[in-house]
């Protein structure tokens, strides 16, 4: 087979046993994100996407696979009782009828359907793009609202939690590993000021913060859209897991009100985009379905900056530890996307109070 991908012959007798593929199956690499495998398999005029789970970020595989099928199998329930809008996810089991393979090199892989004639954004050029992925996201932890608190465990415990992150980059710059951190002052020094967010953080959390089924990662390039652009279905199923919708809103707002990427060292155009926020808050209320609580309301602009702060330190407590959890394809990678991210952050800082008042309904 010469399809031009990078996969060793054990890897690919493995799935084909396991999901009795055919001998012509080509493989070809599927999406960009930064931290699992993703493929692409055609089989005989079928489509399938097979994922490898990066088992150094998820301890417990089993705990994501089952994650997955119990949002999967809920949202099936509702789609098929027309009390859900968007495509669902198919996890395709082994021929063993498991929903994942373990191969003989211990990896673990599962694949889902594909869902066909669909394409992602990394960044959305039309507010139109943005009020879709504000609905898109808000009807899908909607519709999770009602699934059995104990159906979904804790696949990375303080995913989010910004006082476990803040104090993670704080221990990475004490290490100073790689001797990187005097090379990083100014980003340093920004990612100290985050700790003034914690403040604010803590008395949500004493204020009675909902703690819901969520995402956890609403980058914009996690919704498949048609070629009308309608939002189309949800992927990315990994960190679904209990959290707070603020951070599903911190991480459209980060990865949508930017014209540029996570990654652009295009510093100068890191700016929050008026229009982008009023769709995106837009979008998101409406896909809320009255489920949004007064305080999640009030602290959208706050998870927008928590959330972005949040990953912003990620990104620069990975570089200072030597690039080892962000995939990354050159040296200075990681820096530039927190620096992107502190570019970010200071934008929203500046614009809070007139964002928040774009809310609606928004005291
Ligand atoms: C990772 O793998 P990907 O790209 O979907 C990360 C997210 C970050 C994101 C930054 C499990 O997501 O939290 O926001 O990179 N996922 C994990 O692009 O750490
Ligand atoms: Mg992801």
């Amino acid at each position: 087979m010469n399809d031009g991908i990078d996969l060793d012959s054990q890897t690919r007798t493995g799935l084909a046993e396991a999901w009795g593929l055919g001998p012509h199956s080509r493989f070809s690499t599927l999406g960009n994100g930064l931290i699992n495998r993703t493929l692409l398999v055609e089989d005989g005029g079928r489509q399938r996407v097979l994922q490898c789970l990066n088992t150094r970020v998820f301890r417990d595989p089993a705990m994501v696979i089952r994650n997955c099928h119990a949002v999967t199998a809920h949202l099936g329930r509702k789609r098929a009782a027309g009390r859900y809008d968007y495509a669902v996810l198919e996890l395709v089991p082994t021929l063993a009828g498991e929903p994942a393979a373990r191969l003989a090199d211990g990896a673990w892989w599962r694949m889902y359907d594909h869902v066909p004639d669909t394409r992602t954004f990394d960044t959305a050029d039309d507010p139109a793009i943005t009020r879709e992925a504000g609905r898109g996201f808000a009807s899908f932890a909607a519709a999770l609202a009602d699934l059995e608190p104990g159906a979904v465990g804790e696949v990375i415990p303080h995913f989010h939690d910004p006082v476990t992150r803040f104090a993670s980059f704080r221990a990475a710059l004490d290490a100073d590993r790689m001797g990187r951190g005097a090379g990083a002052r100014a980003e340093c020094d920004a990612a100290l000021a985050f700790e003034e967010l914690l403040a604010h953080w803590r008395r949500l959390r004493g204020a009675g913060l909902p703690w819901r089924i969520t995402h956890n990662d609403c980058k914009l390039n996690n919704l498949l859209f048609d070629r009308d652009n309608r939002a189309i279905c949800v992927v990315d199923l990994d960190t679904v897991m209990p959290g707070t919708l603020l951070f599903d809103f911190g991480d459209m707002a980060r990865t949508m009100l930017s014209p540029v990427p996570e990654d652009s060292t295009e510093l100068a155009r890191v700016e929050v985009r008026h229009g982008h926020f009023a769709a995106l808050a837009r979008g998101y209320v409406e896909g809320c379905e009255g489920q949004l609580t007064p305080l999640e309301r009030d602290n959208l602009v706050f998870a927008a900056r928590l959330v972005t702060g949040v990953i912003g330190l990620r990104f620069l407590t990975d570089y200072l530890d030597g690039d080892r959890y962000f995939r990354v394809t050159r040296p200075a990678h990681n820096l530039e996307r927190a620096r992107n991210q502190f570019a970010l952050l200071a934008s929203l800082a500046r614009q809070a109070d007139a964002l928040q008042a774009m809310v609606p309904g928004s005291a």
